[in-house]
């Protein structure tokens, strides 16, 4: 087992106050091990380094390690002491000493997934507690349907709105009726753009737009264009209510028309908001080198729910 996944378990542990789920989460840990793994686990998980009759402490002071981080990559003391300040945790201190190639190194496909999170997140203003779920670390198409239903069903009071991609949304489009079937009723809004977007924003650098889009001629809704998919049929034979929008001006109505159906029909609304095909949207390869594609939001009426942050 590598530190890192030994360390997140810790964390798991650290997050939950169940004395169940935390035997759970060692069980998983130790079934995890191999067979010489499990003496280091068990002092680790201790936070000792040996038994307790054995007078052994980690005792490492924070001020030795912070001469250690700058000492290994060449920083001065104060400004480890100083960055330490800052972030307030010298794990995250060394981390941003170190250079590149010390640091963990995601995967691509964790990069393709963390950047469709980044994509949704940048436009939205939620600042409640839980008023923004998502997936964690990972991106998987297919979640947005299942995660609002259970949302719903978790916090019936509460409104639900979910966003998705069009490909996110066919990935499970069927559990839709699911939705209809136990009466959970949220707003599902699609963005639709009949492309995985953030694919083919991602081959630009590499000059192609392969195997990407998801456009052709659907011969049952020649209304939709190039657009493919008739998700409000979809969405319609599954039991549940569907609505699309073409202009801005469009999205009200459209919401409080969703709020009637809810209302009256108590199954999930899919609000289909169609876009263009092709745009970018902020990416970069560091969060301090970010290419902006569109104009920025400069003042409150460009994003009037971000209270605050743009005076
Ligand atoms: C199960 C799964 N397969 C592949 C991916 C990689 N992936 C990330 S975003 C994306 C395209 C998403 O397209 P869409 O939902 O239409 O959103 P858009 O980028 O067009 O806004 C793909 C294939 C993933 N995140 N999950
Ligand atoms: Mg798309």
């Amino acid at each position: 087992m590598k530190f890192t996944e030994l360390a997140a378990n810790l964390d798991k542990m650290e997050a939950t106050r169940s004395r169940n789920e935390l035997v759970r989460i060692l069980s998983d840990v130790y079934r995890a091990s191999a067979a010489d793994e499990l003496e280091p686990l068990t002092y680790l998980i201790q936070g000792r380094l040996a038994p307790f009759f054995e007078p052994v402490e980690i005792g490492l002071g924070q001020m030795l390690l912070i001469t250690a981080i700058a000492m290994a990559y060449g920083a001065p003391k104060e400004e480890v002491i100083k960055l330490n300040r800052q972030a307030g945790d010298l794990g995250l201190t060394a981390q941003r000493l170190a250079p590149a190639s010390h640091r963990e190194s995601p995967s691509v496909v964790e990069v393709h997934q963390r950047l469709s999170q980044i994509a949704a997140a940048q436009f939205l203003h939620v600042y409640k507690p839980r008023g923004w779920i998502n997936c964690g670390q990972a991106g998987p198409l297919g979640w947005t349907i299942p995660a609002a239903i259970g949302v719903k069903t978790a916090d019936p009071d509460t409104s639900v709105v979910a966003i998705s991609g069009d490909y996110d949304f066919q990935f499970l489009i069927e559990e839709l009726a699911v939705g209809a079937q136990f009466k959970l009723p949220y707003i599902h809004v699609v963005v639709n753009n009949s492309y995985l977007g953030l694919i083919r924003q991602a081959q630009r650098g590499f000059d192609m737009d392969y195997h990407v889009q998801l456009s052709f001629e659907n011969i049952n809704a020649p209304g939709l264009g190039e657009y493919g998919v008739d998700h409000v049929a979809v969405a319609e034979g599954l039991g549940c209510k569907a609505i699309r929008v073409r202009k801005q001006e469009e999205i009200d109505p459209a919401i409080e028309q969703a709020d009637k159906w809810m209302a009256q029909y108590k199954v999930p609304v899919v609000i289909e908001i169609m876009l263009e095909r092709v745009t970018n949207i902020s990416m970069g390869t560091e969060i301090d080198n970010i290419t902006e594609f569109e104009e920025l939001a400069q003042n409150r009426e460009d994003a009037p729910s971000a209270v605050g942050l743009l005076d």
